[in-house]
């Protein structure tokens, strides 16, 4: 983080030294200070800032309006939000933020915390969900051409093994969906996704890879292999009680229950219809179905967030897993995440476990499940049929 420039946008002096005592106590050393709106669009027209923490009550052009010009002039990619104002607010801020093409790195309830404060600097270099690469292909997946996919099997899929710390034995096997373009080739989830997600086509994809997961795990059931199955579900999608139907009636379809499927989904600031999606979930949960926070940390979910969320499991991204033997720091950031997991009472699930070394970290923090290429990488449905006899103890 040492060579971050970051700009510190706060109207209360104290707030503004606090703020820089822990930038410098991460080791950033650039930071300049704005005390309103105006004086950060002029520093900010001045020279490049890597990061903008802003606060969002100031006298002289507030918070909101800030992003909404920093957005609209390019001024400034990646952006924190620190407020004392109900978490709800910022977060639809943030919302609003990322929707002007603002990166958002997280909402902080005010006062910063430093290990907040950490993560958020930390994910300026981590896979991001919205990088623009995959933006910019999203432009060449039409509607149209999604729509034939679903409707001609272009998607297939891939499972991979979720296994219990303790021995390694398979505890489920996560549904991954992937698309074979018969022109274009193979096409990367995370820019399918995401421009289903644009299309309003989520749905509509999901319960088509359920539905072929469900016949996959029956032809499992009949050689005698009960796979427990962990399907992904787009936030998007559980605002929708027609939806939620279809994929209970798809599960009575396939004779599949409630303890057969994990839910997974994503942490983020778009559960826009914020009650109707905690419905879903507390409804989910009420049948007794698992639901699992995912990718979490690339999200800007908070604590007091993430405990309104309905969940069992903590999925923990791989960005934060990867390399954990070898970075000190960030192996502080996963106790702290996996302390909150814990205070939720949440199963904590890790991510891209890739090496024995790093194995060996998370066993020791209590993680109880593991994902990742030590144990196996995503396969196809004939792959796994040949690697269970030799790895199942379910
Ligand atoms: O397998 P890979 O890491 O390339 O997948 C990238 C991302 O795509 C994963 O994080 C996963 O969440 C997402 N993804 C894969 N399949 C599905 C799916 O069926 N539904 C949703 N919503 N996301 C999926
Ligand atoms: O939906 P989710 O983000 O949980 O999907 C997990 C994704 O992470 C899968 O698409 C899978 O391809 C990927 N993945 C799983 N294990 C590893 C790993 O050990 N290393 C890396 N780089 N990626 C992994
Ligand atoms: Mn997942």
């Amino acid at each position: 983080m040492q060579n971050l420039n970051i700009l510190i946008v706060e109207d209360c002096t104290i707030q503004r030294l606090y703020a820089s005592r822990l930038l410098h106590q991460l080791q950033v050393s650039a930071i300049s200070y704005a005390a309103n709106g105006e004086q950060a669009l002029k520093q900010a027209r001045l020279q490049r800032f890597d990061v903008m923490l802003v606060d969002l009550e100031m006298g002289v052009m507030d918070g909101v309006e800030l992003l909404r010009h920093i957005a609209r002039a390019g001024l400034c990619h990646n952006i924190i939000i620190a407020s004392s104002k109900d978490p709800l607010l910022l977060t639809s801020v943030a919302t609003m933020a990322e929707a002007d093409g603002l990166r958002v790195l997280g909402t902080i309830a005010k006062p910063v915390n430093i290990d907040l404060l950490a993560l958020c600097l930390l994910r300026i270099q981590q896979r991001w969900r919205d990088q623009s690469p995959a933006q910019a292909a999203t432009k060449v997946v039409s509607a149209d051409m999604l729509e034939a996919a679903l409707a001609t099997n272009q998607l297939y899929l891939m499972y991979q093994p979720i296994v219990a710390t303790a021995d390694r034995s398979l505890m489920a096997a996560e549904v991954l969906a992937r698309w074979q373009h018969p022109q274009l080739g193979f096409i990367s989830p995370d820019i399918f996704i995401e421009a289903a997600e644009r299309y309003n086509l989520i749905d509509a994809l999901t319960l088509v890879v359920l539905r072929q997961a469900l016949q996959q795990r029956q032809q499992w059931a009949e050689q005698g292999a009960d796979i427990r199955l962990a399907v992904n579900i787009s936030p998007l999608s559980l605002p929708n009680p027609d939806f939620m139907q279809q994929l209970l009636q798809l599960l009575r379809q396939y004779g599949a229950t409630s303890t057969d499927i994990i839910w997974e989904v994503t942490e983020s600031a778009n559960l826009t219809d914020l009650a109707a999606s905690i419905h879903s979930m507390a409804s989910l949960r009420l049948q007794g179905f698992d639901i699992a926070i995912d990718d979490y940390g690339t999200g800007f979910a908070n604590a007091q967030q993430l405990s309104r969320i309905p969940a069992t499991r903590l999925k923990i991204d791989r960005s934060l897993v990867d390399k954990i033997s070898e970075r000190p720091q960030q192996k502080l950031i996963l106790e702290n995440t996996v302390q909150l997991g814990r205070r939720l009472g949440l199963i904590l699930v890790a991510e891209g476990v890739e090496t024995e070394q790093d194995f060996a970290v998370l066993a020791a923090m209590g993680i109880e499940l593991l994902q990742g290429y030590l144990f196996a990488k995503p396969m196809t449905a004939a792959d796994f049929s040949q690697w269970l006899p030799h790895n199942q103890h379910v």
